[in-house]
This record gives C-alpha cells, structure tokens and sequence, in this order.
C-alpha cells in the first residue's frame, strides 16, 4: 500500500473530532431525536457511538503492535447504544475524541512498515494488518458524518 494512503487515513484521523464536533454542535434537542428511520439511531446516539467505537478501535491498534496476531474482541453496538449514557449532552462523547485521536496520529505517525503490516483476528473482518484498521476507522468517522447528513437532509435542517 503507497505511503499516501496511509497519510491520507491519518490526515483524515486527525481532522475528525473537530469536524465531527463542528457538524452536531449546533444541532437543537430536538434535532439530536431525529432519526433516518424508525429504530434507527439517533443523532444523539450516533455522536455516543462513535466516542464508544473509537475507544474501542484504541485497543484494535494497540494489541497487535504488542501481541502476535491477537483477537480483537467484538460488541453488540445496538445494545449499547439502548444504555442510559446513550441519552447524555453531546459534549461528553465530543470531550474524548480530541485526545484519542490526538494520540492515534502520534502512534500512526510514529510506525515502520514492519508495524503498519502487523495483524489480528476479527471476528467479522476476518485477518487485518494494522493499515487495514486505520482504513476502517478513517472510514468509519466519515460514514457517520454522511449518516447524520443524511438524517439533516431528510428532516431538512
Ligand atoms: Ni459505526
């Protein structure tokens, strides 16, 4: 994989928390309780997820730069999204991005190829290097930044 791309999945790393706390900071209570469908997540929820899933993706990084080849435990992300904190003002979750992501580019920013070639086991993605998690969770901030502008856009706010 060239070099470009893995700076591209930093970069966007980098730039996450802060855009993503742009986009839901001005949103009403009211807006926060919209939703795509019924029984699908919230704005609300989606912001707590995505604190939820990135504290998580911390040890999807970490374990295979320190043990060979491990699991990568799995969570059922409905059921926590159905968990009392779920219903907390944005902010909490938005205060944790910031210094996880801060700390994810430094340790990105830091690897040897020998590293960034590392794997572990997940149980739904199969084998994955520790590129291949940083892909994902690049991925994964920008995925729910289209969710909630889907939701904005069928709400029309
Ligand atoms: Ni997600």
């Amino acid at each position: 994989m060239p070099a470009a791309e893995r700076q591209q999945y930093i970069q966007m790393l980098r730039e996450f928390p802060e855009q993503f706390a742009a986009l839901v900071r001005p949103f009403t209570d009211e807006q926060l309780e919209c939703r795509v469908a019924e029984g699908e997540w919230s704005i609300r929820q989606i912001v707590h997820h995505v604190a939820d899933s990135h504290m998580n993706a911390n040890n999807r990084f970490r374990l295979p730069l320190t043990e060979d080849n491990p699991p990568l435990p799995g969570y059922d992300q409905d059921k926590y999204a159905l968990q009392p904190d779920y219903a907390l003002p944005l902010e909490i979750s938005l205060s944790i991005l910031p210094g996880l992501h801060a700390r994810w580019v430094a340790l990105l920013e830091s690897l040897t190829e020998e590293q960034w070639n590392r794997t572990a086991v997940h149980g739904e993605w199969g084998q994955v290097t520790v590129e291949e998690v940083a892909r994902r969770y690049a991925g994964h901030g920008i995925n729910h930044i289209n969710q909630i502008n889907t939701i904005r856009a069928k709400h029309g706010f």
